[in-house]
């Protein structure tokens, strides 16, 4: 089946006592048990499983062709879940520009509990010399692309390199299973947060991890229930829900971003002083445009994101009137900002101009309004701002 088939039905069957179409949502905490310790299904409590949460989690299954998925209270919920797979003493060697939520974990959580970390650009051989360095590695974490310059790394080639006892974990956020699947292309686990594209619709805080290997699966689950930062029933329905149209909503986010990216392009050829960079792997000026191709999983899957630098970027944004100005990103709606400020406050600021993440550095999440609409609005904004 195809992704959009699988995301509409797998999960989803009608229910076997009523026949009812939409599954119904599984409130309760706990289940009755025949006799002490012989509960009537291999559901006991909620925490550790329950029926709406493993209808989610067989869907993300299989729209990463994975064979197992587990679901957590956030993104950062699972990001935390497997930094449990790791022991004092163990490395991780992590992609330089990540999200700065998952930095800030690495960087001032994690490392006091005795795991080292270095962030480093995978380009040309800074991974093999990392790793040679580090022997003591255990995970690599990768973005790709990146949050938010949308740096692009060769997962494949990443793949190939890591050796057998180094998890390779992909944060599959920006992207989704429609545009890029990690597991394909050698990566041993990714990694969501669903409170993106995947639900879509800007009303969850959720994360998920897919697998395909089952001993790696057992210690998740046995992670899962023990650390216990599980979604609710009602969010797991929710985020079911917004999965089912993600290869539609998808199709027209990388649309969309595709049109406006070109167009920034355009008017960057015309005011170079003013809108100095367009960022959109998309685009043939991408330095990694080549890698991009490699990656997606189906021709013109770039993604909904868009960065650009430009001056008096602060003022620009607040004039706009359909992008909201707003952290986060992967809704159904346009939502704008600036790392720097918002999103990425938290990376140390010697990092942050390393990475030229700027306060002229502008992060787009294209949303799925008419492209023209969104055009006007960009247009009329920075027509206003040049004016004043
Ligand atoms: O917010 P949460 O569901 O916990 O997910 C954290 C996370 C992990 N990975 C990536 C690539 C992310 O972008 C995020 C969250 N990011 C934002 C809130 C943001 O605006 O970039």
């Amino acid at each position: 089946m195809d992704l959009g088939t699988k995301a509409i039905h797998v999960g989803q069957e009608p229910d076997e006592a009523t026949g009812a179409v939409i599954p119904p949502i599984s409130l309760s905490t706990t289940f009755a048990q025949l006799a002490p310790g012989t509960p009537r299904s291999h559901y006991d409590y909620a925490r550790s499983n329950n029926p709406t949460r493993e209808n989610l989690e067989r869907c993300i299954a299989a729209l990463e062709e994975a064979e197992f998925a587990f679901v957590f209270s956030s993104g950062l919920g699972a990001t935390t879940t497997l930094l449990h797979l790791l022991s004092s003493g163990d490395h991780v060697i992590c992609i330089d520009d990540v999200y700065g939520g998952t930095q800030r974990y690495f960087r001032n959580v994690a490392a006091r509990f005795g795991v080292t970390f270095s962030f480093i650009d995978f380009e040309g051989d800074a991974y093999p010399k990392a790793l040679a360095e580090h022997p003591n590695t255990r995970m690599v974490w990768l973005e790709s692309p990146t949050n938010p310059t949308l740096r692009v790394t060769d997962i494949a080639m990443v793949a190939k390199q890591t050796p057998p006892r180094v998890l390779l974990v992909v944060d599959n956020t920006f992207m989704t299973p429609y545009c890029q699947q990690p597991l394909k292309l050698g990566a041993h686990i990714v990694m969501h947060s669903m409170s993106k594209y995947l639900n879509g619709h800007s009303d969850v805080i959720m994360g998920a991890v897919a697998l395909r290997d089952r001993a790696l699966a057992d210690r998740l689950r046995y992670l899962q229930n023990a650390l216990g930062a599980v979604p609710s029933a009602f969010d797991c329905y929710l985020v079911h829900r917004g999965l089912k149209t993600l290869a539609v909503r998808m199709e027209r986010h990388c649309d969309n971003a595709m049109k406006i990216a070109e167009w920034l392009e355009q008017r960057s050829r015309m005011e170079p002083k003013r809108i100095h960079r367009v960022i959109y792997p998309g685009l043939a000026s991408h330095p990694q445009h080549e890698v991009a191709k490699r990656n997606a999983a189906r021709p013109g899957a770039f993604g909904g994101m868009i960065a650009f630098s430009m001056d008096n970027a602060a003022e620009c944004l607040s004039r706009m009137r359909l992008s909201t100005l707003a952290e986060s990103l992967g809704g159904v709606e346009s939502l704008i900002e600036v790392p720097a400020l918002m999103t990425h406050q938290s990376v140390p600021a010697a990092e942050r101009e390393r990475l030229g993440i700027d306060e002229r550095l502008v992060r787009w999440s294209v949303g799925i309004e008419a492209v023209g609409d969104l055009l006007r609005d960009l247009q009329d904004a920075l027509d206003a701002s040049n004016a004043s």
